[in-house]
């Protein structure tokens, strides 16, 4: 470029810059924040306002100290050193000023008020409402104190800006019952796993956390002996993590390998063994009664009182036996919550004999759990939901088989693609949905978002912005590190079934790319093989490159530890394409050196397909999965779809 055409460039960039620098388009415009789960409504006012290094906090009465403790945490956090506390509202606030309480209180109402704002009416609902006039209003206000809760969450992201814009969220769940239910084979999570886990939960306005992992034996074959003291306290602790995060911590009990219906003794077995859970500070309950032998008695009793065996005779005894559970619930805590149960054909909605047997014995107060049209359902719609509440007698809770892989088509793989396919409406239908996650806790997370955001607002849910949004929050916000997440995702995309034909796609992002290079190099002229092959080369070093910086910018060292395979693997994988890309671009121009690179990509993709799982982490052991069936392949393709001259 000459020196003339240079200045002339430069001068009319001045006069676009000076022109979108007039008043109106001023820098600092002020946007909507992203919240996830996304609110109900969210809606921007006028102005905004600096938080500043001093603030005002006034709690209003009726509020928990714990919330009040962590709204003054985040405020901390967020930079403001100076929190000097107030009983009322002043006329004219000097510094910022953070109301939070619960919506029946005056101080409340009036901070509302001023803002122009109302309260939530439903059960977890609240109101966060912003006001940029003078230093700045904040109100919190929950409808209960769970719903105060979630608003601190809400606030937690607000507080990511530095400037903090007006605004009013208005906010409640869709389902009643959102959570996870550690309910996998293999490897149970570690006390330490399942604290973050609660934590999480608590963040993502969560309220149900249930325990019970199939490989705990407590819990199923020896259900009937008590729990060594030192775990039973490990799981008071647990509980009271569960307490402050405003999480309820539901303990599942499966009998049904071994069970006697018709004995007494049995049946009192079960309730002291809730009852020294209750001791531990847990109040919610579960009988599990999935993958097992229900065509068969465990006890000749069995046949004298509920006649021959069977599944409509299992039906019944199995009524009997939860509806005795759930009245001792009652008779122990009036205000326990309701008994929840999975029956023994959880997998689909079609009418049957058992079915017919639960819905005329069961006490229409259990809540049921289903998993959809199949253990791992392709899709669930609302007509599928429909189907459960017409064949199970009442409203279901959605046991999702997602992203737990613990299965054999599942072996060597994280599943972590967006949680998609499901009906937005189903909320009408369901009265919620329990995620059950991978053996992998950290990673469990983009999925669980997912759920959690589905179950909190299904008609507002996006699936791609929530994965990203996943991403985020596991990298602490950083960009570099969120980028290097969502390229290891995509190489875990595929969502296997228990058939040949996976639910969700395998590395789309990847997949997309690697096509466009193949039609280049089919098609294209010099140029256009020339600007794929860069963007292959591009994408190879991304992928390479990715395993250490999410190692090094994943703010839970767990997530690290439990892909440790994967990203090993991954690295390998991104290696050998590196010198896949190399091999095509030296063919490009004709150079003989790129038979050296392809069979050197080759070995290398032989070392990455080697790569364990490790030992004992998943119910089946075996060799790590990066983009099967889209990376691997093109690996191998690739000298076919060029000639190496003979240099
Ligand atoms: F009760 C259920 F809703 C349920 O899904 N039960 C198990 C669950 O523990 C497991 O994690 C999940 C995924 O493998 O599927 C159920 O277990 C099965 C079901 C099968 F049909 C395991 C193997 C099967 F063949």
């Amino acid at each position: 470029m000459t020196r003339a055409a240079n200045r002339w460039t430069g001068g009319a960039l001045a006069a676009i810059t000076l022109a979108l620098l007039t008043p109106a388009a001023q820098a600092n415009p002020v946007t909507l924040p992203a919240i996830f789960p996304t609110p109900v409504s969210m809606t921007l006012g006028d102005g905004t306002f600096p938080l500043g290094r001093a603030a005002t906090l006034i709690v209003a009465p009726g509020t928990e100290p714990e919330t009040a403790a962590l709204v003054r945490t985040l405020l901390v956090q967020a930079g403001i050193t100076e929190i000097q506390t107030a009983t009322r509202l002043p006329a004219t606030p000097d510094r910022a000023t953070i109301v939070i309480g619960p919506d029946s209180a005056a101080l409340v109402r009036d901070a509302l008020n001023r803002s122009q704002a109302r309260a939530e009416d439903k059960p977890e609902g609240y109101t966060l409402t912003t006001r940029a006039t003078g230093a700045g209003l904040i109100t919190l206000a929950g409808h209960d104190a769970d719903g105060l809760f979630h608003a601190a969450q809400s606030f937690r992201q607000l507080l990511t800006r530095k400037t903090i814009p007006a605004l009013t969220i208005r906010d409640h769940p869709a389902m009643p019952i959102r959570g996870t239910i550690e309910g996998f084979y293999g490897k149970p999570w570690s006390m330490a796993d399942r604290t973050k886990h609660l934590n999480f939960l608590g963040q993502m306005k969560a309220n149900t956390y249930v325990y019970s992992p199939k490989d705990d034996p407590f819990a199923r074959d020896k259900w009937r002996e008590a729990y060594p003291a030192e775990t039973l306290k490990a799981l008071g602790t647990l509980v009271a993590t569960a307490r402050a995060n405003h999480v309820d911590f539901v303990y599942a009990i499966s009998p049904g390998p071994s069970i006697c219906f018709s004995n007494p003794a049995d049946e009192q077995t079960l309730l002291r063994k809730f009852a020294a859970l209750r001791g531990i500070g847990v109040h919610s309950f579960y009988v599990a009664l999935d993958d097992i032998e229900y065509q068969k008695w465990n006890c000749e009793a069995d046949k004298a009182a509920f006649g021959p065996s069977g599944a409509q005779a299992a039906g019944v005894a199995q009524s009997k036996l939860l509806n005795a559970v759930q009245a001792d619930l009652l008779k122990q805590d009036p205000a326990a919550r309701p008994l929840i149960m999975v029956p023994t054909e959880y997998y689909d909605a079609k009418e049957s004999p058992y079915k017919a047997a639960l819905r005329a014995n069961l006490n229409p107060r259990i809540v049921v759990q289903w998993t959809g049209t199949d253990v791992v359902p392709p899709a669930i719609s609302v007509p599928d939901a429909k189907a459960a509440t017409k064949a199970f007698g009442r409203k279901t809770l959605l046991w999702d088989n997602y992203p737990v892989n613990d299965y054999a088509s599942s072996a060597g793989r994280l599943l972590l693609a967006p949680y998609a396919k499901r009906e937005a409406g189903l909320s009408t239908e369901l009265t919620g949905i329990l995620s059950n996650p991978m053996n992998q806790e950290a990673p469990s997370r983009v999925a669980v978002t997912g759920v959690l955001a589905f179950g909190w607002n299904d008609k507002g849910y996006d699936a791609d912005r929530t994965w990203h949004f996943a991403a985020r929050d596991l990298a602490g916000d950083d960009a570099h590190a969120t980028a290097a997440l969502l390229e290891l995702f995509d190489t875990q995309h595929l969502a296997p079934t228990f058939g040949s034909q996976p639910w969700q796609e395998q590395a789309p992002r990847l997949k997309a790319l690697l096509d466009h290079v193949r039609e280049a190099l089919a098609n294209g002229d010099e140029g256009e093989r020339r600007a794929a092959l860069a963007m292959l080369r591009a994408k190879a070093d991304a992928i390479t490159d990715a395993p250490d910086t999410i190692r090094a910018g994943v703010v839970d060292p767990g997530f690290a530890e439990q892909a440790r395979p994967w990203l090993e693997a991954m690295q390998l994988w991104g290696r050998s394409l590196q010198l896949t890309a190399a091999g095509l671009a030296a063919a490009d121009q004709g150079s003989a050196t790129a038979t050296r690179y392809f069979a050197d990509a080759g070995r290398i993709a032989a070392q990455a397909a080697a790569v364990q799982s490790i030992p004992g982490a998943v119910r089946f052991d075996g060799p790590i999965k990066i983009a099967d069936g889209v990376l691997d392949t093109f690996i191998a393709d690739a000298p076919s779809l060029i000639a190496v001259s003979a240099g």
